[in-house]
C-alpha cells in the first residue's frame, strides 16, 4: 500500500488493480490524496453554473428498474410537453439569468425525431447565447432504434438543430452483468462510450456519469471509471464526470444495502485519483444533498453543478432536490467552507469569481 500511496503522491497513473486497493485506504487518507490533485488542479475554486433543467417527457419505452421518473409504471403522471409549453419556460428562465437549458426526455415512442430535435431549433433561434445541453446516449441510442437513423445521423441533426454538448445521462454502470439486471434493453455500455466518442470526434464535448448505490460492487464502478479514463485517453472530450448517487424511492430494484456518506466520499476521492485526464468532478448537489456535495469538495471534487430551478430525476426518486437552489446558497455555503465561488459556463470557462 505503501508504494501505492507513494505512486499517487507522485502522480503516477494507477492501473485497475491498484485503483481496486484504494478502498482499503481509510477515508481521510484518501480524502487527502484526492484533496491534493484537486488543489492542484482547482485551487480553492468551487464551480457551478446558472441553469434550468427541462425533462419535455417522461413517457418512456425503456423499463430501468431504478427509474422513478419514467411514468412507465410507478409515476401516475404521463406528461409530454408541446414546444409552446417549452418555449414559455425557456422565456421565463432566460429572464432570471439562466445560461444553460439541461434538456433529457424520456423515450416516447409516440413522438417523432423532429419533436425531439426542432425543441433546440426553437431555443436556438430566439436565444442563440444559450447554451443547449441536450441529448444523452440513451436518447440517441432510442431515435436510432425507433426511427432507423445511424448514430451518425443523429448526431448531424443534433448539430444542426443546435446542440451545443451532451450530457453525462444513460451512463448508468457499465458492467454488463449489472447492467442487464438494472436497465436491460436500454443503450448497451459498448454504444454509450461509442456515441460519445463519435460526438468527440466532431471536436464537441460531453460528460460522464455513473450511477453508484444499487446493487453494483466496488469493483464495478472502478471498471466503469477505467472504461471512461480509456475513451478519454483516445478523445478528450469529457469536461466532466459525475458519480450519481441512487436515490431509492418508488423504484422496483430490491436492495437492503444503504449507501452511507463516507462510501459515497470514498467513491468521489477514488474517482479523482484515477480520473487523471477529466478535468472536472462534479459532486451533483441533486443526489448528494448539497451539504455533502459541499464536503465533497475536499475530497477530490471542484464543482456543485447548477441551481437547476426544477428536477425532475432524482426528486422522483426521493431527492430533496424539486425547486433547484439559489446562486446566494452556492455562495454562501462555498463562502463558509472558505473555498471560492466561480460561476462557469457550461464548458467551464469562468465567468465570475465571488
Ligand atoms: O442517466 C435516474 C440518473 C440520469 C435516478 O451531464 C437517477 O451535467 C439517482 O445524467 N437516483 C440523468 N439518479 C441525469 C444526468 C445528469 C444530471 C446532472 C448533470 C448532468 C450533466 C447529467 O439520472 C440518468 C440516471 O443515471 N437517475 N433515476 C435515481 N432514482
Amino acid at each position: 500500500m505503501e508504494k501505492l500511496i507513494k505512486k499517487l503522491e507522485n502522480e503516477e497513473r494507477i492501473n485497475q488493480e491498484e485503483a481496486n486497493m484504494l478502498w482499503d485506504l481509510d477515508l481521510f487518507t484518501l480524502g487527502k490524496l484526492a484533496h491534493k490533485k484537486r488543489e492542484k488542479l482547482h485551487g480553492k475554486k468551487v464551480y457551478f453554473n446558472i441553469n434550468r433543467h427541462i425533462n419535455p417527457t417522461n413517457i418512456c419505452a425503456d423499463t430501468c428498474k431504478f427509474c422513478a421518473f419514467s411514468a412507465h409504471r410507478k409515476n401516475p403522471n404521463p406528461y409530454i410537453m408541446t414546444h409552446e409549453e417549452i418555449m414559455k419556460i425557456v422565456d421565463e428562465t432566460v429572464t432570471r439569468g439562466t445560461k444553460e437549458v439541461h434538456i433529457v426526455s424520456a423515450h416516447n415512442k409516440d413522438t417523432s425525431w423532429q419533436w425531439y430535435l426542432e425543441i433546440f431549433k426553437m431555443i436556438k433561434e430566439k436565444y442563440p447565447n444559450i447554451h443547449i445541453k441536450a441529448m444523452t446516449a440513451a436518447e440517441i441510442d432510442f431515435l436510432h432504434r425507433r426511427f432507423k437513423m445511424s448514430y451518425e445521423e443523429v448526431i448531424e441533426k443534433m448539430l444542426e438543430y443546435g446542440v451545443d454538448s451532451m450530457p453525462g445521462g444513460g451512463a448508468e454502470i457499465f458492467d454488463e452483468e449489472i447492467r442487464k439486471k438494472i436497465c436491460h434493453g436500454k443503450v448497451s455500455s459498448e454504444n454509450w462510450l461509442k456515441i460519445h466518442k463519435l460526438w468527440h470526434q466532431k471536436d464537441k464535448q460531453s460528460n460522464a456519469t455513473m450511477l453508484f448505490g444499487h446493487i453494483e460492487e466496488r469493483e464495478h464502478r472502478i471498471d466503469h471509471m477505467f472504461r471512461l479514463r480509456n475513451l478519454q485517453d483516445e478523445t478528450g472530450g469529457f469536461n466532466a464526470f459525475i458519480p450519481l448517487v441512487w436515490q431509492r424511492d418508488n423504484s422496483f430494484i430490491q436492495t437492503d444495502k444503504i449507501m452511507d456518506s463516507e462510501e459515497i466520499l470514498k467513491t468521489v476521492a477514488i474517482s479523482r485519483l484515477v480520473l487523471d485526464n477529466i478535468k472536472n468532478i462534479k459532486a451533483y448537489w441533486a443526489t448528494m444533498t448539497l451539504n455533502l456535495a459541499m464536503v465533497a469538495q475536499e475530497f477530490g471534487a471542484n464543482d456543485l453543478d447548477g441551481t437547476i430551478e426544477k428536477e425532475s430525476i432524482q426528486s422522483a426518486g426521493g431527492a430533496k432536490s424539486a425547486k433547484g437552489t439559489s446562486l446566494k446558497t452556492f455562495i454562501d455555503m462555498i463562502k463558509t467552507a472558505n473555498l471560492i465561488p466561480v460561476e462557469r459556463d457550461s464548458l467551464y470557462n469562468e465567468l465570475k469569481i465571488y
